[in-house]
């Protein structure tokens, strides 16, 4: 590539401004973005499926008019990134190809299980938490079309994390029971939800690189720190304990300092081994499927309205 067209390039970056479709952007650049939103859309769509599980069996119709709103919203995210990977020049089509082939990836998140009710609590006080801490710096990311989208996405997983905690709050209020279940929710996805970052900097592969082309403001490390002092005294509220008999308030350092991640468990999971990857894309295949005549009307409709518009 052109050295001085890459200067440019760096130099728009350095000053802030947007990169738009049209402008001209290292193959890398492009690339990566490819793979981060395209990776992003898919987490949103898979991201349907544990909670959706839940959807037929919400407990009073508050809650399940709260559950169907936000599965509701996660599929409106997806495709809104769809679009927007689809700026960079690669077709959706392709994409969910790369999604139901195996090929492409989605947050190791979505492959644990939601067998308890409490755990629609967990997902969205710690799985739309560690979410919005990862996501509103991606507000300011380098790329226009990215930047943009995620300000509304932001927007509705503020309302989700909310809807999460106030549910987590009723369960830790209520009985033994509920109070049982919410702490087992809390067992079972605490560790998985620090996972959500990404490896740590130094095993990041692509952290650096995104750094300086500002599409990542913040690495893995530091947004996993600021998830943990924001999360802690949301537990102690809730009277809940965070499952780390490591972790302890650092006062030196003015954070809390927490155990080691199992980064075996993080490993396998992207390799497709964790608890319910294969469930996932089967699920993720069938409603393709299942949607074939859906596709094939629209095409044939948009093809009459052209032929129309063309007497
Ligand atoms: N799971 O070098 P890095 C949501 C991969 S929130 C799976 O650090 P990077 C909302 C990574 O892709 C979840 N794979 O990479 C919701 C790379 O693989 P590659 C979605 C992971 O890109 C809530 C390799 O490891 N959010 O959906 C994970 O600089 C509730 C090396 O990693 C986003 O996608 C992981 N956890 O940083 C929906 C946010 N972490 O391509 C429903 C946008 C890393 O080399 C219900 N993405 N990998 O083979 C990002 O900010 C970044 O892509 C990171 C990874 C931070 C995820």
């Amino acid at each position: 590539e052109d050295s001085a067209l890459l200067g440019r390039f760096q130099d728009r970056v350095d000053a802030e401004e947007k990169i738009e479709p049209r402008d001209w952007m290292p193959d890398g650049y492009r690339r990566t973005l490819v793979r981060q939103i395209s990776q992003h859309a898919h987490s949103e769509i898979v991201g349907m499926l544990p909670e959706g599980n839940w959807i037929t069996r919400a407990p009073t119709l508050r809650r399940k008019v709260a559950l169907l709103a936000k599965v509701q919203d996660e599929g409106g995210h997806g495709l809104y990134l769809y679009s927007a990977a689809e700026t960079l020049g690669v077709s959706r089509d392709e994409l969910v190809g790369q999604l139901l082939s195996g090929k492409a990836k989605y947050s190791s998140i979505f492959n644990y299980p939601t067998p308890s009710w409490a755990d629609i609590g967990a997902i969205g006080w710690l799985v739309d938490g560690a979410a919005i801490m990862n996501q509103v710096p991606l507000c300011r990311c380098s790329y226009g079309p990215y930047a943009r989208a995620m300000v509304r996405i932001c927007r509705e997983e503020s309302f989700h994390q909310r809807q999460g905690y106030e549910l987590m709050l009723a369960l830790a209020q209520g009985t033994t029971d509920q109070k049982r279940m919410a702490q087992d929710a809390l067992n079972r996805w605490w560790w998985p939800a620090l996972m959500m970052f990404g490896p740590s900097d130094e095993q990041s592969a692509h952290s650096s690189q995104n750094m300086a082309w500002k599409i990542k403001r913040f690495s893995n490390d530091e947004l996993r720190r600021r998830f943990v002092d924001a999360t802690v005294p949301q537990a102690e509220f809730l009277g809940l304990t965070i499952p780390d008999p490591e972790l302890r308030f650092d006062a030196e350092t003015g954070h809390y300092a927490f155990g080691a991640i199992d980064w075996t468990e993080f490993n396998e999971i992207l390799k497709g081994n964790g608890p319910c990857n294969r469930e996932r894309l089967e699920a993720r295949r069938k409603a393709w499927d299942d949607g074939a005549w859906v596709r094939d009307a629209a095409t044939a409709h948009a093809a009459k309205r052209k032929q129309r518009a063309l007497k």
